[in-house]
């Protein structure tokens, strides 16, 4: 998989590409690049934003300057480029991240994340440019990188080669191989720490009454997700 990430502070990205399922991941074949709005800018004095028409706090990131950034980086209309590839906005009122949707984008060839600073982007970007608004959760953030960055490790975790057994993506939680919900309970020794034992049957070597029971844990912890999410 190619993805590129549009951001005012690619710096930000060099430590987390040089972590180790990520960087797995990218000896894999992927590539993960960083463009800099501010090098493909129009605008005179490296700038990228603007005061909102019609008054109010902070600063919006112009849609002629992703214009020239993505047609740049591109050399094609943006308008046209979101059908070629998914281009995706992050922005705390987009759809939310789950497994479901990380799935969907591990499958694509290419994706292209958008991340945005101060209020956010002019509305023109997310109608025109995007193919996608994505979010990591109901708070929000100062800018999409770290939003740009969950993505890209959820992601990432589900291409060959990123973690040192395939299965442990396949069977992780709200995996379909879960139905959805949360992983089991792990254990690892001792088998007895201050009198807290490790469940017997982990220790019987019986494996479908193993998978019977972490079928059950998982169950039951989805039900207390789901109860506590209602809260
Ligand atoms: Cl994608 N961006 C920002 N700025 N805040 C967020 C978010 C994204 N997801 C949750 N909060």
């Amino acid at each position: 998989m190619n993805v590129d990430i549009f951001t005012l502070f690619p710096e930000w990205f060099e430590w987390f590409l040089e972590q180790r399922h990520v960087s797995n991941v990218l000896g894999a074949g992927s590539s993960i690049e960083c463009v800099n709005y501010r090098d493909h800018t129009p605008l005179s004095g490296r700038q990228v934003d603007d005061t909102p028409f019609g008054g109010g706090a902070g600063m919006v990131l112009r849609v002629d300057v992703l214009d020239s950034a993505l047609r740049g980086h591109y050399g094609v209309d943006p308008v046209d480029l979101r059908m070629e590839r998914r281009v995706i906005a992050l922005a705390p009122g987009g759809r939310l991240l789950d497994d479901q949707l990380v799935d969907e984008l591990a499958a694509e060839p290419a994706l292209t994340l958008l991340c945005g600073r101060y209020e956010g982007f002019d509305e023109r970007i997310l109608e025109h440019f995007a193919s996608d608004v994505v979010s990591i959760g109901r708070y929000v953030l100062s800018g999409g990188e770290l939003a740009a960055m969950v993505l890209c490790d959820a992601v990432s975790r589900k291409l060959p080669g990123a973690l040192g057994d395939d299965r442990s993506a396949a069977e992780e939680s709200f995996s379909a191989a879960l139905e959805g919900r949360p992983e089991y309970p792990h254990y690892t020794r001792p088998a007895d720490y201050r009198g807290w034992r490790v469940p017997e049957v982990l220790l019987s070597g019986h494996h479908e009454r193993i998978a019977e029971w972490r079928r059950e844990r998982s169950r039951e912890r989805g039900t207390d997700q789901e109860q506590s999410a209602q809260r």
